[in-house]
């Protein structure tokens, strides 16, 4: 492994990862490695946080300032972080039972207060870790441990949740779409605001197993055919939309940054 991205963003040391073989959570990792060598960003200004769960476990491999915190709280912790200090770029990685289930309160509020963090979801539809209970984003009728009859709950849509609560930047891709999500990702760190990129990951062990999805391949390539980016699916006939789910940049806008906000207030009572 002597490529100068790995050498140079991941702690050698940590090595081998715990993720399965075909897992998709390596991908998404990787993308934010390159996201941050594109953008130049120096290492020591670089805050990785993360909960628990598969995905949480990326901070631990990265070589940056890192939290491994606990299940759901990621963004609190990262909320004291950056306000702490500012000048900090903070990337959360958070999974979707993380992020939208027991964390799904912090989502919801550091979106709306349009703070400095990117946060980066590691959608596979499933609690991988603790082995395979359906989550907020997991399909009604497809199954989990805890769902052995098939889900009767109907999804949240993470980066429609993101927006519905006021983030300023929010996107999604899938670990088939490398190229898109590394612009995403790059798009999503160098945003002021709170950003959001969910990457719809794969977890062959338990999601893939549980709702015979096929292969490692096949999971891929129902990515590839059934993903679309919302761009192209306005200029498509609707017989080629159909069953398709929409992808790519969702929002992009400017609004007051919270810590800004926040400091100008302390310089104002100095005076
Ligand atoms: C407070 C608390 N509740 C529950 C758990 C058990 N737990 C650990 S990881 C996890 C779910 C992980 O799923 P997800 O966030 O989707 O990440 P993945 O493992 O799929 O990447 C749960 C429920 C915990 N560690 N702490
Ligand atoms: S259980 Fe699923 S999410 Fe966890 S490492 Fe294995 S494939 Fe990845």
């Amino acid at each position: 492994m002597n490529h100068p991205l790995v050498e140079g963003y991941f702690r050698m040391e940590k090595f081998p990862h715990i993720w399965c073989p075909g897992c998709g959570h390596g991908i998404i990792m990787a993308s934010i490695a390159r996201s941050i060598e594109k953008l130049g960003l120096d290492k020591d200004k670089v805050c990785i946080v993360s909960g628990i769960g598969c995905s949480s476990r990326a901070p631990g491999y990265m070589d940056f300032n890192t939290l491994h915190t606990t299940h759901g709280r990621a963004l609190a912790f990262a909320t004291g972080v950056k306000l702490a200090n500012p000048e900090l770029e903070v990337i959360v990685i958070a999974g979707d039972g993380d992020l939208s289930a027991i964390g799904g309160n912090h989502l919801i509020h550091a979106a709306r207060r349009n703070i400095g963090l990117t946060t980066i979801c590691f959608n596979n539809n499933i609690y991988g870790m603790t082995g395979g209970q359906y989550s907020p984003t997991t399909p009604t009728n497809e199954k989990g441990t805890t769902a052995p009859y098939g889900n009767i709950d109907k999804p949240f849509d993470i980066t429609q949740l993101a927006m519905g609560a006021g983030a300023t930047y929010a996107a999604k891709t899938t670990v088939y779409h490398v190229n898109q999500m590394d612009k995403l990702i790059e798009s999503a760190i160098s945003h002021k605001g709170f950003s959001l990129v969910e990457a719809i990951s794969i977890c062959p062990t338990y999601y893939g197993r549980k709702n015979k999805k096929g292969s490692v391949v096949d999971m891929m390539n129902w990515l590839k055919d059934s993903f679309v980016d919302h761009k192209v699916a306005e200029k498509l006939p609707p017989e080629k939309k159909e069953g398709k789910f929409l992808m790519g940049e969702f929002i992009n806008k400017i609004e007051p940054e919270y810590t800004e906000q926040y400091d100008k207030i302390i310089e104002q009572l100095k005076k």
